[in-house]
């Protein structure tokens, strides 16, 4: 069946489906084997299971799958024809059923500028148009051409934005510090006035620029702290309206709201409804990262994903990355149950990829009926979560080692580290490759016995410490492994991630382009708020909310 640009293939009958059911059967051999006797039984393992993406290294070799296991994921992939609905995608088909709208992030980094239609326009001309105006711009700011009100050249810049008008920028600019040469960048995205004070303290206004980064120029939170800084700026002796157009500039869709807001859309960067908020970093909503790195490092950054992008299309799965990390994704949440999966870099610059991910990932596929309007009757997106290596095995290693649940995890680790402190990075890299191999590994009650017996313990102290200190391991991993984190690297890396999270929703038939299930809180909090602003309840509420409601209107009042 052909729906709205999308091909779909179940109406929730996927679980009947041969291609599931092969893979319930296999399931049932594969259930109690151990990664060791996998590797015990197979020297080529690692080589068998790994793979080269321009300097980066996938080694998943570290699963609980044999190469009977990716046939038969595979054949599913083939069966809910990942194919076909990757090519809609990049041809601009509006697989975005819900929303009636085209996904067409990769056209962003479509570098090579092929026309991609979308209604019967190419997009491209306008892609490009909007690169080259931020080219213009950040090239003035980033040299002090861009004077600020009173002739000083622009030092902090400040995104104001939320969720995929945050995360992302805010990732990839944390990411590439070391490619920073000019200007401080600061993200401000809560509507806690905590957060906004704090930075507006430490700003002169004389030389900062601010982004409010808004795809519909509607969000109450970005739209309130946007309203709070502009006060702030105007509360400076010095300071008219007119000066706002040196010191603020939008990214949206919505030129109307940016005008309203007072912002000359001149100074405004555009992009389109078929960018979904999380998908955006590569569009204008990227322009804290070109003024932090520059453009060129920027167009770097799209160029990696593009690189991916075509990885993506041209690739048969059993080499094709993004294929390969979903459908063993799916493995593990659909056939051993997982719950969820965890992301750790070792990489200090990206301790904020789990949070980044954790949005594209759970918004996307966080779903349970399918794009037909049929609830899902398997599961669909897991939990992800995550911090950087080293802290968390300081903190929640434990459970992975030693717990009740299968939890699957991805580490990420650069060879050449941006730090020059060799001794660090060994002993980093020594952790990330040691905590995959003690995952898996774990330790059997004979080599623990004999460990504390070497140490020197009393044999009825062994049988009593035994079970505590055996591990049964077989804790599965993927190691993708950057050479160095660059801005090329980790484009690719983040559109490997991008497109894994697609082919997981056309496994499952979600369309993982909406995000209705975010709408529901924001429109009691709008009533809620009116009531607060009214200090009494209005609206009919449960006997906890109303509770809370009078709670917090009481003690106010106190
Ligand atoms: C992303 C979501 C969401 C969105 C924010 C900010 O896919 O839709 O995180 O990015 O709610 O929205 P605006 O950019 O419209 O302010």
């Amino acid at each position: 069946m052909r729906l709205a640009g999308l091909i779909s293939n179940t109406k929730s009958t996927l679980v009947h489906t041969p291609a599931w059911q092969r893979l319930v059967v296999h399931h049932n051999d594969m259930q109690h084997v151990h990664m060791m006797d996998l590797f015990d039984k197979n020297p080529d393992r690692f080589s068998e299971f790994s793979l080269q993406f321009e300097s980066m290294l996938l080694d998943y070799s570290k699963n609980i799958i044999t190469h009977d296991t990716m046939d038969h994921l595979f054949y599913l992939a083939r069966k809910q024809r990942v194919k076909e609905n990757r090519d809609a995608m990049f041809r601009g088909e509006k697989i975005n059923n819900t929303e009636g709208r085209a996904v067409l992030h990769t056209a962003l980094r479509n570098r090579s500028g092929h026309p991609v239609m979308v209604d019967g326009k190419d997009v491209m001309p306008d892609v490009l148009r909007v690169l080259n105006k931020m080219q213009a711009f950040t090239d003035k700011v980033r040299s002090g051409e861009w004077k600020g009100y009173s002739g000083k050249a622009i030092t902090d810049v400040v995104n104001i934005g939320i969720g995929g008008s945050d995360l992302g920028p805010n990732m990839v600019c944390r990411a590439l510090t070391p490619y920073a040469d000019r200007l401080k960048v600061h993200f401000v995205s809560n509507v806690d006035g905590t957060q906004i004070e704090n930075r507006l303290m430490h700003l002169n206004p004389e030389t900062t620029l601010f982004i409010v980064a808004s795809k519909t120029f509607t969000t109450q939170e970005t739209i309130t702290n946007a309203n709070t800084t502009r006060k702030w700026f105007l509360a400076h002796a010095d300071t008219t309206e007119k000066d706002i157009a040196r010191h603020f500039v939008a990214i949206s869709t919505n030129s109307d709201a940016v005008r309203k807001f007072g912002i000359d859309v001149a100074n405004m960067f555009e992009f389109w409804d078929w960018v979904g908020g999380r998908y955006s970093l590569w569009s204008a909503i990227g322009l804290s990262i070109a003024l932090y790195v520059g453009m060129d490092r920027f167009i770097e950054l799209l160029e990696g994903a593009e690189a991916m992008d075509k990885h993506f299309q041209n690739e048969p799965f059993d080499t094709n990355i993004p294929v390969i990390l979903a459908m063993i994704g799916i493995w593990y949440g659909n056939f051993f149950g997982a719950e969820s999966s965890a992301i750790l870099p070792y990489d200090h610059h990206l301790r904020l990829l789990p949070a980044y991910l954790e949005q594209a990932d759970m918004e996307s596929n966080g779903k349970s009926v399918d794009r037909d309007g049929n609830h899902t009757t398997y599961s669909t997106g897991k939990v992800i979560w995550g911090t950087e290596g080293i802290n968390g095995q300081h903190a929640f290693y434990q459970l992975l080692h030693q717990g009740t649940r299968l939890i699957p995890t991805d580490f990420i680790a650069s060879i050449r580290s941006h730090s020059c402190l060799e001794e660090h990075c060994n002993i980093l890299a020594a952790n990330f490759i040691a905590q995959t191999e003690a995952l898996m590994r774990g330790r059997n009650m004979k080599e623990t016995r004999l460990q504390l017996r070497n140490a020197g313990v009393e044999l009825d102290e062994i049988e009593k410490h035994l079970p505590h200190m055996t591990f049964y391991g077989n804790q599965p991993s993927n190691s993708i492994v950057l050479e160095q984190l660059t801005p090329r690297s980790l484009g690719s890396m983040l559109a490997m991630y991008e497109h894994k999270i697609f082919v997981q929703g056309v496994i499952w038939n979600l369309n993982s382009y909406d995000q209705w299930g975010v709408e529901l809180g924001k429109k009691l909090a709008r009533n809620i708020l009116d009531e607060i602003e009214e200090g009494r309840s209005m609206y009919q509420h449960d006997s906890s909310t109303e509770g809370l409601l009078h709670w917090f209107l009481e003690k106010r009042e106190n």
